[in-house]
């Protein structure tokens, strides 16, 4: 494709104003960075056919008016700039260049995605969401949306947070039944959180549910894994059993008496060490534990959580617990493990502090929590 001269164009004040074609949003700011370089002013954006609601039809084109920075008009916010006589017809599309260049995200954009989502797919980047997931997430919500939710930005962020909700699992907390011993293994990386998540579930199970609560750690070679554990064992006053292969953590698991939930902590194993991660798929084969949450921490990178949940597969988790929310910067990250794992979320942990620090996850909660709409305290 050639490049074509852009047509100069006034903008009523001492500005000059040229404006460029591209298919896409991408393709004209490409060409406006070849011009005017990257520190170019972009002051409006227009679809030059008729939009379609999901997207532009064959030949349809973006224009984009940019200008050579100038101290006055880099220095202003760009909600702050008049539209300057470039047209009356900026409206929506002028509102969505405003959400995104602020953030430095107009690059992403393409005008196949509505430009009333402008803002909410914008948090979504922002918070290091997977760009193929805030583009999906945009796009259904602009397919379940109303015109009326897509008029003004709240609702348009709501729409968008539905979607996500919708599209989030999570698993109802851990339950005891009468008459039955359920056994609840903790598997991991190092240092997620593991054995700090379960005194903050024994005790709140034990001292608010009135559960009777037993500990068993198969992390037993580790003597300060133990003593971590008895110490939380000693203080809420449950009985705690230790066992380091399958023969003695079941000789542990009849040794805790007449419980009605088995907590199971595990040794922290490094995502690398597929090995060890088979032992203990083998030693939790013979376990045969009810449920096996899988902890991340949600201070991980997008690849380090996806790096985990892979390897962990071998332990055949069947649910999600998400640690160390206080520490993360942002949870974007999260959604690409919480799509390959494919796994509900059972609990959420939000600092150190045994037991108040965790509970249990709702859609609602880690949707806003995602979108940043919501602090973790
Ligand atoms: N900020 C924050 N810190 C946490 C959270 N959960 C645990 N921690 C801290 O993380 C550190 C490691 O916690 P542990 O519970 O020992 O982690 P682990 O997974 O059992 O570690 P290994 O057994 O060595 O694999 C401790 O300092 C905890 O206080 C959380 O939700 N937020
Ligand atoms: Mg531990």
């Amino acid at each position: 494709m050639t490049f074509e001269r852009p047509a100069r164009r006034a903008t009523g004040s001492d500005l000059e104003a040229r404006t460029y074609r591209g298919r896409t949003m991408r393709e004209a700011l490409a060409r406006v960075r070849r011009d005017l370089g990257g520190d170019a002013v972009i002051l409006a954006a227009r679809e030059v056919r008729r939009r379609r609601l999901f997207g532009l039809g064959p030949g349809a084109t973006v224009e984009v008016d940019a200008s050579s920075p100038t101290a006055d008009w880099v220095a202003a916010p760009p909600e702050s700039r008049p539209p300057r006589g470039l047209g009356t017809d900026l409206g929506r599309v002028h509102a969505m260049v405003g959400a995104l260049s602020r953030r430095g995200l107009m690059e992403q954009w393409s005008p196949d995605l509505p430009a009333e989502l402008a803002s909410a797919y914008a948090r979504l980047l922002e918070a290091d969401a997977p760009e193929a997931f805030a583009r999906a997430l945009v796009r259904e919500a602009a397919a379940s949306a109303t015109a009326e939710d897509l008029s003004t930005p709240a609702p348009a962020r709501a729409a968008v947070r539905r979607v996500l909700e919708d599209a989030l699992a999570v698993a109802s907390p851990i339950r005891a039944v009468s008459g039955t011993r359920r056994v609840v293994a903790l598997v991991g990386p190092t240092g997620v959180g593991k054995t700090t998540t379960i005194a903050k579930l024994a005790a709140t199970l034990k001292l608010q549910q009135g559960v009777r609560v037993g500990l068993l750690t198969v992390d037993a070679y580790r003597i300060a894994a133990v003593e971590q554990l008895k110490t939380y064992a000693d203080i809420i006053d449950v009985p705690l059993a230790a066992g380091d292969d399958p023969d003695s953590a079941r000789r542990g698991l009849d040794e805790l008496g007449p419980v009605d939930v088995v907590l199971v902590d595990t040794a922290g194993r490094s995502p690398r060490d597929g090995e060890k991660i088979r032992e203990l798929g083998e030693l939790l084969a013979r376990l045969r534990p009810d449920e096996v949450h899988l902890v991340l921490s949600a201070a991980t990178s997008a690849r380090g959580l996806g790096a985990a949940a892979d390897l962990f597969a071998p332990a055949r988790p069947d649910r999600l617990i998400l640690t160390k929310l206080d520490e993360a910067e942002t949870l974007g990250p999260l959604l690409a493990v919480l799509g390959r794992a494919d796994r509900p979320v059972s609990y959420l942990a939000t600092g150190q502090a045994v037991p108040d620090d965790v509970e249990a996850a709702s859609r609602g909660r880690l949707a806003r929590l995602i979108l940043g709409e919501e602090p973790i305290a």
